[in-house]
C-alpha cells in the first residue's frame, strides 16, 4: 500500500474502517490498541475473580464457594492477571509506542506482530475455556507437580493451562524477536542507544528476557504434557521422576517472569517524571545500566523460590546472596527516581500521582521481597499471606500503577481528547486507600499463620477484623476502576481535544498528532538528543501546543493488510486444542498452520 502523505487530510482519508481492518490489520497502533483492549477485559475478568475470593473470605466458615470452585478461581486470578493482563498490558504500551518514540513507521515485521497478538487472544480464549468443559485448573499458578500430574489431575484442568501457557508463550517470543530487531534496526537517524527513552530501554531488556525465559518453560510444560499423555515419568518420583525437575524449570522462567512484569513499569515512570517534574531523567545511564543488570541478575536467582524443599547450605547462601544483590541496582533506580523528582517543579497531574505513589508502594513491594531473601525468614513466610501481601505490592503497586500511569499519561495520543482529570485523581486516590486496605494487612495475617491458597479459616485466630479490611479495599479497588471505564468513554465521547503534546513533553512519540497517521512520521526525523523536543528555541515545556512535523510530498510504503497472522495463530491455537479434545483436532491443526505459513511466505509484502 503506498500512501501520499502530500497533505495530512488526505492521508487521514486512507485509514481504514470496519472490522475486517481490525482483523486483517498489521499496523503496530492498531495491535497495540487491540492487546490493550484485550488486556483490560481479562484484567476485569481476574478482578472478578479476586473479588469472589475475597467474598469467600469476608467472614470465617463462609460458604459462598466450594474449595474445589476456590481453588480454580485462584489459580486463574493469577493466571490471568500475569499472562493475559499485566504482559499483555505491556504489550500493548510495546506496540503502539516503541515505533513511535524510535521515529520508525512499523515494527520489523507487521504481520508476526499480528500473529502475535492473535496468539495471544486465542491463548486466553482456549485456557477461560476451561471453565465450560470441566473446570478450570485449581494447582495454583505455578502449577507444581504432581498436583498438575496425570495422578492428582486427571481431568483436561492441566492440559487446558499447558496447552494455553504454550500458545500464550508462541505469543510472547514472536514479539520479542520482532521487537529486539525493531529496537536495533529501526530507530531514526541520530537515535543512538543511549538517546533511547527508558521506556524503550526496558522493553528491550524486557524483550530478552521474553526470549530467554520462555524456552525453559516450554520444556517445561512439554514434558509435564508428556507425562500426562504417553505415561513418561519427568515429575512422578514412585516411577524415578523428580518433581523438584519442575520447580527449578519453572522458576528459571518464573523469576525473570517478574521483571518481565515490572520493568516496562520502570520504564515508563522513567519516562513519566521527567515530563511532571519539567526536566530530564537524574542519572539515565544509570537508570539504563541498573535495568540491564536486574536483567542480568534475574536469571540467577530462581531458587529463592525453592528455600523449602531442602537444597542445602551452600544453594541456599548462593541463591540468598544472589537475590540481595538485586536490591542494589533496584535501589538505584528509586534512587533516581527520587532525584528527577528533588528540586523539580514537579506538575501533580493524574499520571504524576500514579507515578509517585508507584514508587512508594514498590518500595514497600521490595523490602518485603529482601526480607525473605533470608532463608530462615522466609521459611516463616513462604505459603503464608505474608507473600501474598508481597508479591501483590510489586505486581500491583508496581505493574498496575505503573500501567495506570502509563494510560494516563498516553491515551490521550491513542485517542487524540484529553482524560477527566477530576474523575483521573478520584481514581487514583480510591485505589491507592482500597491497595492498601487490601493488601496491607496481609503482611500481618500472614506472619500471624495464615496460610495463602486456604478457602476458609476457623475463627478464633485474630484473623477476622484483617480480612474484612482487606475484603472491603478490593471492593474499594473495584469502584476506583469503574471511574476510569467512566472516564476513558467519556474522553473517547466528548473529551477536550489533546493536541499533538498536552503534557509538554521532550519525547519523540509528542511530536506526532494525536492520534497519529497511519504511516506515523511523514518525514523521519533526525535525533540529536535524549529529549529531542526540549532545549531550543521550540522547548515543548515552554509551550504546549509544539507543532507537528511539517508533512513531506513523499510516498511512503506501508505494508498490506493480511489475514494470514490470524489464519496462522487460528492453526496452532487448534494444534494445541487437539492436545485437549482429541488428537485429530492436532491434525488439522498442523495442516491449517502448515498452509497458511505457506501462504503467508509467498503474500507479497506490499
Ligand atoms: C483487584 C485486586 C486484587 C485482589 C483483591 C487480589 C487478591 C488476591 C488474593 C486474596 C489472593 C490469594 C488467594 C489465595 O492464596 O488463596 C491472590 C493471589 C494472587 N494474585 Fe491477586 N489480587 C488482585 C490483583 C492482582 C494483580 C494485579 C496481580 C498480578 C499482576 C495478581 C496476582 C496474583 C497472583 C500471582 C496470585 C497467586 C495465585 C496463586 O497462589 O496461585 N493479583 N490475589
Ligand atoms: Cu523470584
Amino acid at each position: 500500500m503506498t500512501v501520499n502523505v502530500g497533505q495530512l487530510g488526505q492521508a487521514v482519508a486512507v485509514r481504514p474502517t470496519g472490522i475486517w481492518s481490525w482483523v486483517t490489520t498489521v499496523d503496530h497502533k492498531r495491535i497495540g490498541i487491540l492487546y490493550g483492549v484485550t488486556a483490560f477485559i481479562f484484567f476485569l475478568i481476574g478482578g472478578i475473580e479476586a473479588l469472589l475470593i475475597r467474598l469467600q473470605l469476608f467472614v470465617p466458615g463462609a460458604t459462598l464457594l466450594t474449595p474445589d470452585q476456590y481453588n480454580q478461581l485462584f489459580t486463574m486470578h493469577g493466571t490471568t492477571m500475569i499472562f493475559l493482563a499485566v504482559m499483555p498490558l505491556n504489550a500493548a504500551f510495546l506496540n503502539y509506542f516503541v515505533p513511535l518514540m524510535i521515529g520508525a513507521r512499523d515494527v520489523a515485521f507487521p504481520r508476526l506482530n499480528a500473529f502475535s497478538y492473535w496468539c495471544f487472544l486465542f491463548g486466553g480464549i482456549l485456557m477461560n475455556l476451561s471453565f465450560f468443559i470441566g473446570g478450570a485448573p485449581d494447582f495454583g499458578w505455578f502449577g507444581y507437580a504432581p498436583l498438575t500430574d496425570r495422578q492428582f489431575s486427571p481431568e483436561l484442568r492441566a492440559d487446558f493451562w499447558a496447552m494455553g501457557l504454550q500458545v500464550l508463550g508462541v505469543a510472547s517470543l514472536a514479539a520479542a524477536f520482532n521487537f529486539i530487531v525493531t529496537i536495533i534496526n529501526m530507530r531514526a537517524p541520530g537515535m543512538t542507544l543511549m538517546r533511547m527513552p527508558p521506556f524503550v530501554w526496558m522493553q528491550f531488556v524486557t524483550q530478552w528476557l521474553l526470549a530467554l525465559a520462555l524456552p525453559p518453560i516450554a520444556v517445561a510444560l512439554i514434558l509435564l504434557t508428556f507425562d500426562r499423555h504417553f505415561s513418561t515419568n519427568f515429575y512422578l518420583a514412585q516411577w524415578g521422576g523428580d518433581p523438584i525437575l519442575w520447580q527449578h524449570l519453572f522458576w528459571i522462567f518464573g523469576h525473570p517472569e517478574v521483571y518481565i512484569l515490572i520493568l516496562p513499569a520502570f520504564g515508563m515512570i522513567s519516562d513519566i517524571l521527567p515530563t511532571f517534574a519539567r526536566k530530564p531523567l537524574f542519572g539515565y545511564t544509570f537508570v539504563v545500566y541498573s535495568g540491564i543488570a536486574i536483567g542480568f541478575l534475574g536469571f540467577i536467582v530462581w531458587a529463592h523460590h525453592m528455600f523449602a524443599t531442602g537444597m542445602g547450605p551452600v544453594a541456599d547462601s548462593a541463591f540468598a546472596i544472589a537475590t540481595m544483590l538485586i536490591a542494589i541496582p533496584t535501589g538505584v533506580k528509586i534512587f533516581n527516581w527520587i532525584g528527577t523528582l528533588w528540586m523539580g517543579q514537579t506538575v501533580y497531574k493524574t499520571p504524576a500521582l500514579f507515578a509517585v505513589a508507584f514508587i512508594a508502594m514498590f518500595i514497600i513491594g521490595g523490602l518485603s521481597g529482601v526480607m525473605h531473601a533470608s532463608p530462615p525468614a522466609d521459611l516463616q513466610q513462604t505459603d503464608s499471606y505474608f507473600i501474598v501481601a508481597h508479591f501483590h505490592y510489586v505486581l500491583f503497586g508496581g505493574a498496575i500503577f505503573g500501567i495506570m500511569a502509563g494510560a494516563y499519561y498516553w491515551l490521550p495520543k491513542v485517542t487524540g481528547r484529553l482524560l477527566d482529570e477530576r474523575l483521573g485523581k478520584i481514581h487514583f486516590w480510591l485505589m491507592l486507600i482500597g491497595f492498601n486496605l487490601s493488601f496491607f494487612p496481609m503482611h500481618f495475617v500472614g506472619l500471624n499463620g495464615m496460610p495463602r491458597r486456604t478457602y476458609t479459616y476457623p475463627a478464633g485466630f485474630g484473623w477476622e477484623l484483617m480480612n474484612q479490611l482487606e475484603t472491603i479495599g478490593a471492593f474499594i479497588i473495584a469502584i476506583s476502576f469503574l471511574f476510569f471505564i467512566y472516564n476513558v468513554i467519556k474522553s473517547v465521547r466528548s473529551g477536550e481535544p489533546a493536541g499533538a503534546n498536552p503534557w509538554g513533553a521532550g519525547t519523540l512519540e509528542w511530536s506526532l498528532p494525536s492520534p497519529p497517521p497511519v504511516y506515523n512520521f511523514a518525514t523521519v526525523p533526525v535525533v540529536r538528543s535524549l529529549y529531542p523536543l526540549w532545549g531550543g528555541p521550540n522547548d515543548s515545556r515552554l509551550s504546549s501546543t509544539q507543532p507537528a512535523a511539517a508533512p513531506a510530498d513523499v510516498h511512503v510504503h506501508l505494508p498490506k493488510p493480511s489475514y494470514w497472522p490470524i489464519v496462522t495463530a487460528f492453526g496452532l491455537t487448534l494444534a494445541a486444542a487437539g492436545i485437549i479434545f482429541g488428537y485429530v483436532l492436532t491434525g488439522i491443526g498442523v495442516l491449517v498452520l502448515l498452509a497458511s505459513i505457506y501462504s503467508w511466505a509467498l503474500e507479497p509484502a506490499s
